[in-house]
């Protein structure tokens, strides 16, 4: 994978994963969202909402082998009550002692989840990232209450940071969070963090409220990781213009700031792949995709074009409905011969631009499905519920394209997961080159531009029309890059990096700027 990352090999993580052992290190992994949620449903028993994602499945496993400790924000209607007098509960709930691991729950306030999630978090920075800026709402509070949530996180993470171990921070929720907690933990104790998210260029990043504070928290990490390279030069580049006191030097990947060092390098995130593959092969996968289906009307001859987002405006969705559109008035020999299925789960939703986009999706469905549909044949399928991995990976199995066209996006789990689904199939994938995923499957996808609704209407011509044989080949080729980028591979790259991370108490005191200042600013 190293070779397509393309944009310099500064920002490249070193080395080939080895075995890592997570036992080593005691780990605190902090995410807003929680790995486990405890609820009431109808009956006041308490439910248990669990993980579904590969990427929790990962970090969950590698917390429980650390017997280290997981600490997120507690939402969950019954979190509170199923907690000990250190807010912290074991988890899996069926685990024997030993087994599961600690999930220590951080308590909002609807005040502080107005403003600080809802606000800074996605108003500002998620907004700001993927270079939306008409998007970005601010206000003075949401800033306070965003530092203000990010210490009441580094307070908890303080109780349970061991000195040689490690702090693993997940995403743009905690942009403050790595500043206050060097001082909060040992120096001993490694400190990192992953940005799911694209890092915009200086240009989008310079109207950013509060962006030096946000630059500065963040070079607390002793390690800072992005997707792909391009992420890591935009970090830097923003550094360099807006922290004077900054040294960066590209040739090592570091920047020396307030006498520390921060290592910045691209990891790009992989799926489980055989895990998904193995799955939508399994006749369960292929029997509940076919029952959905068959539930929305949807003919077994018809190809299929599947789309799969959380219904987010940077996920281009209405601009993918304009290019169906496009397809079916310029090639109509297409029309009753594929149907467009669209997985759209709600997100977001207090936020008004998510509330326009739900309008907006539904308003151009309705709007393509009028326009086109006859007696027996529905264009468009489009849902907003949440359907069983089963049937996910059925439908990308069943799937003649997988049609992945984000606007921006950091590197999107969903066109590996269908890549790998594929098995032995030859399901090919349409993919947006402004996703990070494009950096290293682009050669082989088909590649459009997600604005321009013709350029994508050929893309998804070409797709539906390819021969069998350069189906085959091209699904052979993106199959061995996932494969050899999968989660485990990620985590293991990743956390190796981080054991490997220059740590407080090796950097020279108040490193300065003699052995690192390449590029000054
Ligand atoms: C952020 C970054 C980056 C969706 N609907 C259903 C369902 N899903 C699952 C998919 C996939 C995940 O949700 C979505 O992941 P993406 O990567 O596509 O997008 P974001 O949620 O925006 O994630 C992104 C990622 O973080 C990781 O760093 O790639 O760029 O924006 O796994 O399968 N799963 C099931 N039912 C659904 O209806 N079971």
């Amino acid at each position: 994978m190293n070779q397509t990352h393309g944009g310099g090999s500064e920002w490249t993580a070193e080395g080939t994963p080895g075995a890592v052992d997570w036992s080593a290190e005691d780990m605190v992994v902090v995410s807003n969202r929680q790995p486990f949620r405890h609820d009431y449903d109808e009956d006041g028993e308490v439910v248990v909402d669990r993980p579904t994602g590969g990427l929790t499945a990962g970090l969950s496993a590698a917390v429980r082998d650390s017997g280290g400790t997981w600490v997120a924000w507690g939402d969950g209607t019954a979190d509170r009550d199923v907690v000990d007098e250190n807010d912290c509960v074991s988890v899996p709930p069926e685990a024997d002692e030993g087994d599961g691991y600690t999930l220590r729950r951080v308590w909002l306030s609807d005040e502080q989840v107005e403003q600080y999630y809802e606000g800074f978090a996605n108003q500002v920075l998620w907004p700001l990232c993927h270079s939306t800026m008409s998007l970005v709402r601010d206000d003075p509070a949401y800033w306070e209450r965003y530092a203000e949530v990010n210490e009441l996180f580094a307070d908890a993470v303080a109780d349970h940071a061991r000195p040689g171990g490690v702090v693993w921070l997940q995403d743009y929720h905690f942009g403050v969070a790595p500043g206050l907690l060097r001082d909060r933990i040992p120096d001993s104790t490694a400190l990192a963090q992953f940005w799911h998210i694209p890092w915009p260029s200086w240009d989008v990043f310079r109207t950013c409220p509060n962006g030096e504070e946000v630059l500065a928290g963040l070079l607390g990490n002793d390690l800072l990781g992005f997707h792909v390279p391009r992420y890591c030069e935009n970090f830097v580049e923003c550094v360099e213009e807006s922290l004077d006191e900054a040294r960066v030097d590209r040739e090592r990947g570091r920047i020396v700031y307030d006498g520390e060092v921060t290592t910045l390098g691209a990891f790009p995130m992989g799926v489980p792949v055989d895990d998904i593959r193995e799955r939508a092969s399994a006749d369960e996968a292929r029997d509940a995709a076919a029952a959905f289906l068959d539930e929305k009307g949807v003919d077994e001859n018809n190809k299929v074009v599947l789309g799969v987002d959380r219904l987010d405006y940077t996920k281009g969705i209405p601009e993918r409905l304009d290019a169906l559109e496009r397809l079916f008035d310029d090639q109509p020999d297409l029309r009753g011969e594929v149907t467009y299925v669209q997985l759209g789960t709600e997100s977001r939703s207090n936020i008004p631009a998510y509330q326009d986009l739900q309008e907006r999706v539904q308003q151009r469905v309705d709007e393509v499905n009028e326009r086109f549909a006859t007696d027996d044949w529905t264009p468009v399928v489009y849902t907003t519920e949440y359907v069983t991995n089963e049937t996910l990976y059925g439908l990308y199995r069943r799937a003649d394209v997988g049609f992945v066209t984000p606007l921006r996006d950091g590197m999107n789990l969903v066109a590996q997961e269908y890549v790998a689904a594929q098995g032995d199939g030859d399901g090919v994938l349409v993919l947006s080159d402004q996703a990070g995923a494009f950096d290293y499957l682009g050669e082989y996808a088909v590649g459009v531009t997600p604005q321009d609704a013709t350029d994508t209407a050929e893309g998804l011509a070409d797709a539906l029309r390819m021969a069998p044989p350069e189906r085959r080949w091209r699904t052979r080729a993106l199959q061995r890059r996932v494969e050899a980028n999968d989660i485990d591979t990620w985590m293991r790259t990743a956390f190796g990096a981080i054991q490997a991370v220059e740590r407080r108490t090796d950097a020279p005191v108040g490193a300065s700027t003699s052995d690192a200042g390449e590029s000054e600013s």
